[in-house]
């Protein structure tokens, strides 16, 4: 699959693009259905064993699954989904990793942590983008159900701009679930609010260089038998080309078997 010129374009020069059919169609009503099961197992697991010193402290990332990937079948299989590669190979290099593999949705009646004017990566270098997100809708977003905004440009400047200057000139993205949104993790967004009955969800990754940390160690985290059903695109995004060595043992040896692979950037 080959991105589009004219969609590559609008994320260099305006921060944000819709990239029509990411997803085969039929494979939204499960992810969906998996989310809001995740979703509420995540909320269950943590009041009955919450973390050490957590007791009793509400779930800090509400409507938010860390990781589904590691916990479904379905998720796993989005981390080769070619069109997000398309996309992401241009923009990032053919190396990049993940940094971060979250869902997001409005729930009925009302939002999540991205209600803020915020970007998804402080670093802003000129002309360079360190990172991208991608979102995937698996609902049609609407001006009712939270479709999430975006301040154009707003990847170009090093300052932030303030709430009035951001709702003045932002726009939002209205993609049909299956659709997938591409942005420079550095432009200005706003999650907004769901005024409706019904959840509104979407999945969210956050793309790195090859050469940065992730957030957390996909190697070690990911269970074997997710990293065994992937190709070698699927093991480079998660970071197997390019983990470091922990001995002098596992430093010293071929070419072939190096962690940290040759021509990973
Ligand atoms: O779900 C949304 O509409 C926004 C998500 C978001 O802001 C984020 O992932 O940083």
């Amino acid at each position: 699959m080959i991105a589009s010129d004219e969609l590559l374009e609008r994320v260099r020069s305006r921060g944000f693009t819709v990239v029509p059919d990411a997803l085969a169609r039929d494979s939204v009503p499960r992810l969906r259905e998996r989310l809001e099961q995740l979703a509420e197992e995540d909320l269950r697991l943590w009041t009955e064993r919450p973390y050490p010193g957590l007791e009793g402290a509400p779930y800090p990332d509400g409507w938010m699954v860390h990781n589904p990937f590691t916990r479904s079948p379905e998720f796993a299989a989005l981390l080769e989904n070619e069109a997000m590669h398309a996309y992401l190979s241009p923009l990032l290099g053919a190396t990049c990793t993940l940094y971060a593999y979250t869902t997001s949705s409005m729930p009925p009646g009302g939002t999540n942590l991205s209600a803020r004017v915020h970007v998804d990566s402080p670093r802003w270098i000129p002309d360079y983008p360190t990172n991208v997100g991608v979102i995937f809708p698996l609902d049609d977003f609407t001006d009712d159900n939270g479709a999430t905004y975006f301040l154009p440009r707003s990847h170009l400047s090093p300052d932030a701009p303030t709430e009035a200057e951001f709702f003045a000139g932002a726009e939002r993205v209205y993609p049909r679930a299956g659709d997938m949104v591409v942005f420079n993790a550095r432009t200005y967004h706003f999650g907004g609010t769901n005024r409706t009955g019904r959840a509104r969800h979407a999945i969210t990754l956050n793309v790195c260089r090859s050469y940065m940390k992730q957030r957390f160690d996909y190697p070690r985290l990911t269970p074997k038998e997710v990293v065994d059903a992937l190709g070698p695109v699927g093991r480079r995004f998660l970071g197997f080309d390019t983990r470091v060595p922990a001995s002098l043992a596992e430093y010293f040896v071929p070419p072939e078997r190096r962690l940290y692979k040759p021509n990973q950037g």
